[in-house]
């Protein structure tokens, strides 16, 4: 870690500070990492060919027909992209799944759009993290 020095104008540094009160960071430095890390991510995440890392979590209703068979067909047609996965049986007909997904963007948004938009799949939330950031943190 290195320390710098900024400068900043008085209005700023009170959003800095009632940011870091609202989200709980505990300094003044931790808040402004976090903000770069943000816009990294971002900035990353508007590449759609750049790699990333995900998770797509959501739920689904076990009784509709053949949806769990099309879900693991949408995911063995695309395997490069998965890494791992997670079922939870929630109760009698609902169940909930988690997988971790690696790949370019725009592979792995078109993957969970794919398993989201289908009938009977509820609460689809995708999750991208660019790779970049877990390489050099
Ligand atoms: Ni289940």
């Amino acid at each position: 870690m290195q320390r710098v020095t900024i400068t900043i104008d008085d209005d700023l540094l009170q959003t800095v500070d009632a940011l870091a009160a609202r989200r709980g960071y505990s300094t003044r430095s931790e808040t402004i990492r976090e903000l770069i890390r943000r816009a990294a991510s971002e900035d990353v995440l508007s590449n759609i060919r750049k790699p990333c890392v995900a998770v797509l979590d959501y739920v689904y209703d076990h009784h509709t027909r053949a949806l769990a068979q099309r879900i693991t067909s949408t995911f063995h047609e695309r395997r490069g992209l998965a890494v791992s996965s997670l079922h939870v049986h929630l109760d009698r007909g609902s169940c909930l799944e988690v997988a971790v997904l690696a790949g370019p963007v725009v592979a792995v948004r078109d993957l969970a759009d794919a398993i989201t938009a289908q009938r009977g799949v509820r609460h689809g939330n995708l999750h991208v993290v660019p790779e970049i950031l877990n390489r050099h943190s």
